[in-house]
């Protein structure tokens, strides 16, 4: 593959989120099921823009970008970068929440709206789940309703520059109203399905669902 890497998989991490699942940190019990704090429980707000991975930062070109939409679809495609550009952009003003407990307000994406997605590759009746595979091996699935909500899109700019490797150019899925572990970075794979395949951490002990006013980090 022509795709660099830099890094390598850091599995201390990733026993320690495991264990943290196990233990149930940050839970308050309290849930906020209207929204009325802007803050989810248990989160706090940062000003910066931490970066989340696996230890491993794919470097992508523009170039070599390609997306492959398969599965319970009528028409399964291969976009490259310009196939992403050609298709109606969208913009947003959404804030993240990380289950690792912080929250950055007021993110300005520009992307591809999931609705003009699956316009174009038309979901069959039968779809009921997707799922986001990244190129540092990274999984993480929704439920196609979860997808299809009207500010989830998979961004190529934040804040009027090209998304940066770190954070997980060129193209990335934003799905805000849920921890961002479900937001794959480094997109190469989505695909609707009848059944739902749990991702990476929702087999390490993290919430199917992943809402944060109803505090579904684990389960
Ligand atoms: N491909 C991929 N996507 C990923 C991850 C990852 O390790 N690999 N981490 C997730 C987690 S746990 C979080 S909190 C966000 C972090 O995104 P950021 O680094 O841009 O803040 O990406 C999510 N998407
Ligand atoms: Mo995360």
């Amino acid at each position: 593959m022509a795709n660099g890497f830099s890094g390598k998989i850091k599995q201390k991490l990733i026993e320690a989120k495991q264990k943290w699942a196990e233990n149930g940190r940050l839970l308050t019990g309290v849930t906020d099921p209207d929204k009325e704090n802007r803050l989810p429980p248990g989160q706090r707000q940062v000003k910066d823009w931490p970066v989340l991975d696996l230890g491993i930062t794919p470097q992508i070109t523009p170039d070599e970008f390609r997306l492959t939409i398969d599965g319970e679809v009528e028409n399964p495609v291969m976009l490259d970068m310009d196939g992403v550009l050609r298709l109606p952009a969208m913009y947003d003003k959404s804030d993240i929440h990380c289950v690792t407990s912080w929250s950055r307000y007021d993110n300005h994406w520009q992307g591809v709206s999931a609705h003009a997605l699956t316009g174009l590759v038309r979901p069959t009746a039968a779809a009921k789940h997707v799922l986001f595979t990244a190129h540092d091996g990274y999984t993480t699935n929704v439920r196609i309703d979860q997808f299809l909500d009207d500010d989830v899109l998979l961004a190529h700019h934040w804040e009027d520059q090209p998304i940066t490797a770190e954070h997980g150019g060129p193209v990335r899925v934003v799905i805000p109203k849920l921890y961002f572990w479900k937001s794959a970075k480094w997109i190469r794979k989505i695909s609707f399905s009848e059944t739902d395949h749990p991702g990476f951490w929702e087999v390490r002990g993290y919430h199917n669902n992943a809402e944060p006013w109803a505090e579904e980090r684990y389960g």
